[in-house]
């Protein structure tokens, strides 16, 4: 038989040699600090695994988990790898007709939740049919760790190809609805080993994990790059400023998207001293500005190294590790190696280096397709299966990318993903709503905020704080508007479309300074 191509595998012989170290210390949340050493990891990640063998779940069968942050959610992670399943993380902001949508969409055989949650969770599971719902919390309490509790400490990793599939991760749909994509044990394990040579990652790293671990970012880039390098965490239930600066004198690696690095900024404790340990700082997930990698440089003395990803492809771009000087603000670097990159334009041609098109990528690191959406993958692929990812954007001569924009109506907040026709679905089924439009414009924390405008049926009055009340008790709440306002009517082309760049442009200065 072939190896074992189970990414746990993997990262389980990258353990160190010595398992009674300390591969996690949590820094906030119940009883920190908790030191959890490679063998607790090794050891609680086998019995979760061993209970979700005991439960006799079909092959490729769906773990979904939506609880907070906790080293026990990292080895449940690990388990469900282990046991060969399907890891489904979910945002923990999504409320219940979000959650019914993931649970109905990618119909789960285990569903993890809070205990807060668990009435309004295990209801939308029984009744969608999902066999099994625990409960995890993040003071290690909860029916989970107590079923986990009498079962094995010791477990073979399931036998895996490396194209199986590892976990659905939920990226939302230009039409509203969100769409499942199928990442395999071989796209993990091939990008993680490539991040490992690039950021030349070491047993002697302290990485300050302070992002969530339901999104390729806090997940795979973080903890893959961690685990596979032997090196330690401190680990944050939840990402403050002030407290993470005063850990990173014992650190060495630190990744954050743009408004993590924005809020550190704003603290004074943030010096050249705070980081005088510190070996890589690393941005992604949204546009970091040119004035950001600035400041940073200018306080602190390092260069923040940028680099481009997303869910369907994991990492794809990195500014160089060295030399310094040549990691460049408002680039996202080269393609990683073995991943090829190409701009295309309007009619899927290749442009010449420097022309800006839409960018397209092919690898080793690009995911199976949609889950249960055969045409939506097929849409976007090209015939050749170049994976179109909707970012729009150049390739100079010598290979760096630089990101001008996104031909998918697509607001990143924080990090967060926030698509325009979910929320605009949302608006217009309101009493009183004719049309409604949803746009991001700059915002000094988040990078962008949401706004909506809202057109009125004839005779109505809609009040746009009522809107935003309404939205706020239906979905996450990164995704409400931050502003709202009632116009008559919206632009529109000589096509009917609505010109966002129009309303863009005249709510832009909405949260200047
Ligand atoms: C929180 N709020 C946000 C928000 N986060 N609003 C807009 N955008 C966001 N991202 C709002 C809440 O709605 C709430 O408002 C208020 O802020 C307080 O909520 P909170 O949860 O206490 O906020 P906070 O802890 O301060 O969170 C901010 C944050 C968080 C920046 C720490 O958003 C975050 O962790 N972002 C990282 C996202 C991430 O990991 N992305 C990676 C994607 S992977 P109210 O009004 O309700 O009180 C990817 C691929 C790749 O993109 O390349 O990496
Ligand atoms: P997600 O679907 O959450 O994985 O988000 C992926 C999207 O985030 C990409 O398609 C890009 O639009 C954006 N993104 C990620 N990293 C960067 C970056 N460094 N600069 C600009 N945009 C980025």
């Amino acid at each position: 038989m072939p190896d074992n191509a189970n990414l746990y595998a993997a990262l389980r012989a990258a353990f160190p040699a010595d398992l009674d170290a300390v591969a996690i210390e949590t820094a906030d949340g119940p009883g920190a600090p908790l030191h959890y050493t490679w063998r607790d990891l090794d050891r609680g990640s086998a019995m979760l695994a061993n209970l979700l063998a005991s439960l006799e779940l079909q092959a490729g069968a769906r773990v979904a988990v939506q609880t907070d942050k906790s080293v026990e959610a990292l080895m449940l992670y690990l388990a469900v790898l282990r046991a060969g399943c399907v890891y489904l993380p979910l945002n923990t902001a999504y409320q219940a007709g979000e959650i019914e949508y993931f649970i109905g969409n990618a119909e789960p055989e285990v569903v993890v939740c809070t205990g807060r949650n668990f009435g309004w969770v295990s209801r939308i599971a029984f009744s969608a049919g999902v066999g099994h719902v625990f409960t995890l919390d993040d003071d290690r309490s909860g029916s989970l760790l107590e079923r986990a509790a009498v079962q094995g400490d010791r477990h073979e990793p399931a036998a895996r190809r490396a194209d199986d599939l590892a976990a659905i991760l939920y990226t939302s749909g230009t039409t509203g609805r969100s769409k499942g994509a199928m990442l395999s044990h071989g796209n993990l394990l091939s990008n993680a080993r490539v991040l490992h040579e690039y950021w030349g990652w070491r047993g002697d790293d302290v990485l300050i994990h302070a992002l969530p671990i339901f999104h390729v970012h806090g997940l795979f880039v973080a903890s893959h790059g961690a685990l596979l390098a032997g090196a330690r965490m401190i680990w944050f239930g939840k990402f403050d400023p002030r407290a993470v600066i005063a850990r990173l004198p014992e650190a060495t690696v630190f990744m954050g998207v743009p408004t993590l690095y924005v809020r550190m900024l704003a603290e004074a404790a943030l010096t050249r001293a705070a980081c005088a340990r510190m070996r890589l700082f690393i941005a992604g997930s949204a546009p970091l500005l040119p004035e950001t990698f600035e400041a940073w440089r200018e306080r602190t003395g390092h260069t923040i190294l940028e680099r481009y990803g997303m869910s369907e492809t994991i990492m794809l771009t990195s500014n160089p590790y060295r030399p310094v000087e040549a990691r460049r603000a408002g680039t996202v670097g080269p393609a990683l190696p073995g991943v090829q990159l190409r701009v295309v334009d309007d009619q899927g041609l290749a442009v010449s280096a420097g022309a800006i098109g839409g960018i397209q990528v092919k690898g080793p690191n690009v995911f199976k397709g949609y889950w249960r959406m055969p045409e939506k993958t097929a849409e976007e692929f090209t015939t050749d299966l170049w994976f179109k990812t909707g970012d729009v954007g150049s390739i100079d001569a010598g290979g760096c990318v630089t990101i001008v924009g996104r031909s998918k109506d697509l607001i990143i907040s924080g990090g967060y993903n926030v698509y325009p026709a979910e929320i605009e679905a949302l608006i217009n089924e309101l009493p009183g709503v004719a049309e409604s439009a949803v746009v991001g414009v700059p915002h000094p924390d988040f990078g962008e905020a949401v706004v909506a405008l809202i057109v009125p049926k004839p005779g109505a009055v809609p009040d746009a704080d009522g809107v935003v009340a309404a939205l706020k008790s239906r979905i996450a709440n990164f995704k409400v508007p931050k502003a709202a306002f009632v116009v008559d009517e919206l632009p529109r082309n000589t096509m009917g479309k609505v010109q966002k760049n129009l309303l863009r442009d005249r709510h832009r200065s909405l949260f200047a300074g």
